[in-house]
């Protein structure tokens, strides 16, 4: 079972999956003004989230880790680099997370953060902010890094069969899936580009800030919580 949310202020995708056998859910970059969204989907499905999964720590959105690991109990897991030491799990190259009897493995795509991972299930691929359809994250703050990225997506991602789907973190203009050989032949930050052409297109993109980045990386340093929460100890 599958479900795509989508957040129109951050244009953040967020995705639903689960095994329909047993009932177990994971859920993948979540957003905070959304939990209600997810907990009413979940309780109409008869789902149980066992797991919040995020592909990065975001800058432009708040995490909804926190209220649904208060309202459901799931546990919470973020890439080993990124910092969040309040995640219940962070997670390595090639660690697979079991929900029902499906499995996601996960593989390290660093550039857009150090930390950034992507989530492989079946036939599709959650690439967070790593790939992105007809585009890619960009690398000019939060540790960003244009050479991994080219690396990790000619070297990771770009290998795998075309028909992998490619389902991004983010769309900014209304696109909702790809698959790996769209990418190759299409993304033009990607066909036909050097990795020094790449690097130097990344390092002149010149885009404004995350509107929310400075509300949102704290936050999600703390698993979606905010400072009030945390003088307090919750
Ligand atoms: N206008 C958006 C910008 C968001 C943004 O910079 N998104 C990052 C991902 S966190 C990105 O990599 N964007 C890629 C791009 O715009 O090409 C906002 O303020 O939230
Ligand atoms: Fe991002």
């Amino acid at each position: 079972m599958f479900h795509q949310f989508f957040d129109t202020n951050s244009s953040t995708l967020t995705y639903l999956l689960a095994d329909p056998v047993t009932g177990d859910a994971v859920i993948i970059d979540s957003v905070r003004e959304h939990v209600g969204a997810y907990v009413s989907f979940l309780q109409e499905q008869e789902l149980q989230l066992c797991w919040i999964l995020e592909t990065h720590v975001h800058a432009d959105h708040i995490t909804g880790a926190a209220g649904l690991r208060e309202l459901t109990g799931a546990h919470s897991a973020v890439g080993v680099a990124g910092g969040v030491g309040c995640a219940d799990r962070l997670l390595e190259d090639g660690d697979n997370i079991v929900f029902g009897n499906e499995v996601i493995r996960v593989i390290p795509t660093p550039g857009h953060t150090p930390a950034c991972v992507t989530y492989q299930w079946r036939d599709r691929l959650f690439t967070g902010d790593s790939l992105m359809i007809a585009g890619c994250g960009r690398t000019d703050f939060q540790g960003g890094d244009a050479g991994a990225l080219y690396d990790s997506i000619t070297g990771k991602l770009f290998p795998l069969p075309d028909e992998t789907l490619v389902y991004p973190g983010h769309d900014y203009r209304g696109a909702r899936v790809s698959c790996i050989g769209q990418e190759k032949s299409i993304n033009p930050r990607l066909a036909g580009r050097s990795r020094q052409d790449f690097i130097e297109l990344m390092n002149n993109l010149n885009l404004p800030q995350p509107r929310m980045i400075d509300e949102a990386l704290p936050a999600n340093l703390r698993c979606g919580h905010n400072e009030i929460f945390d003088v307090h100890g919750t």
